[in-house]
């Protein structure tokens, strides 16, 4: 039997094409970003990356034993990965100070830390995977297609390293020990909140690609 993470993914499967296909990406690739436009994405997902430590955290506090060792790990990934940015964004005079979250990063950490404190681990971890794959499978979309020499090569690195994937893979496979023998009315949760994070990571590209503001 296949594992419960591929029933996530087909349940997916339109959202997440929607997600490859996303102009953010293509323009990505093919050097046709606009610079304004792709720093606007750093500001926002430095932002992102930032309140992902609380929502691990939480997620920590209600993991297993056995996997503690693994979320302290991403816990001290993600100070490393912050760090990389507040580097590029140096070097490319992308300022990172005083930024406001748009409705779209705003929304996303909130359901992110919402879901980690009154949900259950494996409805949590659900949604870390979806994120996580998301971003694998984004940046390796860019990957793929790269026409030119890239200026943002280090973020397409970051994400698409066979240590990141091995990472995703882990999750996967961590999910679907997680998922057996759960309740159906559990899964049916589990591939709920996967579906709302797959809609946040198409609409995270898309706050980029239109330079999302809050209207009022
Ligand atoms: C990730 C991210 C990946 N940085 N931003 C969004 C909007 N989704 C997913 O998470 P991480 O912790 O940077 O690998």
């Amino acid at each position: 039997m296949e594992g419960f993470h591929q029933r996530l993914l087909d349940s997916a499967q339109e959202i997440w094409q929607a997600i490859l296909n996303h102009p953010f990406l293509k323009m990505t690739a093919n050097g046709t970003i606009p610079d304004d436009t792709f720093k606007i994405w750093i500001q926002q997902d430095y932002i992102f990356v930032q309140e992902a430590i609380p929502f691990i955290a939480v997620l920590l506090a209600k993991a297993p034993l056995d996997l503690r060792p693994i979320f302290i790990q991403i816990l001290t990934g993600l100070e490393r990965e912050l760090k990389l940015f507040r580097q590029i964004a140096s070097a490319h005079g992308v300022n990172l100070e005083n930024i406001a979250p748009s409705p779209t990063c705003y929304g996303y950490n909130q359901f992110l830390m919402t879901t980690a404190h009154s949900c259950s681990f494996p409805e949590g971890f659900t949604v870390l995977y979806a994120a996580e794959k998301a971003y694998l499978d984004s940046w390796m979309e860019v990957k793929n297609n790269l026409t030119v020499e890239n200026p943002w090569q280090e973020f397409i690195d970051n994400w698409t390293n066979e240590e990141f994937q091995k990472f995703v893979d882990w999750l996967a496979s961590t999910l679907d020990k997680i998922a057996l023998g759960k309740p159906e009315s559990e899964l049916e949760r589990m591939e709920a909140l996967f579906l709302i994070t797959a809609r946040y990571e198409y609409l995270f590209w898309e706050m980029a690609a239109k330079e999302e503001i809050w209207p009022v």
